[in-house]
C-alpha cells in the first residue's frame, strides 16, 4: 500500500467527469487499498480517486467517528437513486482544497447504489455525516467541488 499524492486545486483534473469502472481488476483494489491509505494519512472521511489523478468512478470513505470502530467502504461506481426532501446544512471541506470550509445544504439522507469488489450490486441508505460526504464525493465524479455550492 502506498499513500498517493493529492491533486489540489486549480489543478484542472478535478473538472474532469470520471469514467465508468467497466471491470473492476487487481489494479482497481490495489487503487482502492491506496485511498484508504492516502484518506486515513491525511486525515479525510472521503476521497475521490480523481484526487488521486486517476479519473475512474471509485470512492472511499469512513463516516465513523473519533474511537468508534472503523467502517471501510468503498463504492464503484455509486449513484444518488432517491433523496430526502428534508435538507441539512454542514460545514465542508476538501483535502483538494486546503484550508478553506464552507456550509453546504444537501439532503439529509440518499440513497445510493454501487457495486463492490466483487462486482456486487448493492444499495445503502445513508444519513448524517455520511450522506454528506457520499454527496460531496460523487460530485467529485462529476467534476464538482463543494466551492460550487456556495453563494
Ligand atoms: O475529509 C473530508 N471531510 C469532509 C467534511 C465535510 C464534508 C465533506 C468532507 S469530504 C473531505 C475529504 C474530501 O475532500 N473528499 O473528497
Ligand atoms: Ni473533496
Amino acid at each position: 500500500m502506498t499513500i498517493r499524492p493529492l491533486v489540489i486545486l486549480p489543478d484542472p483534473l478535478l473538472r474532469t467527469v470520471s469514467d465508468v469502472v467497466a471491470h473492476a481488476d487487481g489494479a482497481t483494489k490495489a487503487l482502492i487499498d491506496d485511498m484508504f491509505e492516502t484518506m486515513y494519512d491525511a486525515p479525510g472521511v472521503g476521497l475521490a480517486a480523481v484526487q488521486v489523478g486517476v479519473t475512474a468512478r471509485i470512492v472511499t470513505m469512513d463516516a465513523s467517528r473519533g474511537d468508534d470502530e472503523k467502517q471501510p467502504l468503498a463504492l464503484i461506481n455509486p449513484e444518488i437513486i432517491w433523496s430526502s426532501d428534508a435538507l441539512n446544512e454542514y460545514e465542508e471541506g476538501c483535502l483538494s482544497i486546503p484550508e478553506f470550509y464552507g456550509v453546504v445544504t444537501r439532503p439529509t439522507k440518499v440513497g445510493v447504489r454501487f457495486l463492490d469488489l466483487d462486482g456486487k450490486v448493492l444499495e445503502r441508505e445513508m444519513d448524517g455525516l455520511a450522506a454528506t460526504v457520499i454527496q460531496h464525493e460523487i460530485d467529485h465524479l462529476n467534476g464538482k467541488l463543494f466551492i460550487d455550492h456556495l453563494s
